[in-house]
């Protein structure tokens, strides 16, 4: 008479092939429990325009680690920046030659279009600016929600 119902032996251990269809269908059964869940290895594409002097839009809303393409859109006459020390500090940047020689920075000149990747950080508001015209009001704001 077996006690307490434990098992009389060790169950076979499962074939390695067994294991690798069980990761795949536990890993598709994820992906259709959390539909609206972005996947991390495809980016968002979101573009901000540039012009004199405004940031369009001036608010973007990101969710905590998902990867972004911030397609940034020079429209102006004149050189504008991308300026977001907070964001880019707290962000994994993928491509980090992108940014000026400060690090917390974009340059686009005029007519020009310049793609940061990054992994969005965690919650929280984010400033950025054009360091050569926040004076005129070229200030925006990442909220990371
Ligand atoms: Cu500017």
């Amino acid at each position: 008479m077996r006690n307490g119902g434990e098992p009389a032996a060790a169950p076979l251990a499962p074939a390695p092939a067994r294991l690798a269809r069980r990761a795949v269908l536990t890993g598709l059964l994820a992906s259709l429990a959390s539909p609206g869940r972005a996947d991390p290895a495809a980016p968002t594409t979101i573009e901000l325009g540039m012009v004199e002097y405004r940031f369009i839009p001036d608010h973007l809303t990101l969710r905590p680690g998902a990867l972004y393409r911030l397609v940034l859109d020079n429209r102006g006459a004149e050189v504008h920046e991308f300026t977001a020390p907070a964001l880019i500090a707290a962000s994994t940047i993928e491509n980090p030659s992108i940014l000026d020689a400060s690090g917390k920075a974009v340059v686009v000149k005029p007519g020009e279009r310049r793609e940061l990747r990054f992994i969005a950080p965690a919650a929280g508001r984010y400033p950025f600016s054009c360091a050569d015209h926040d004076w005129a009001g070229m200030t925006g704001e990442v909220l990371v929600r």
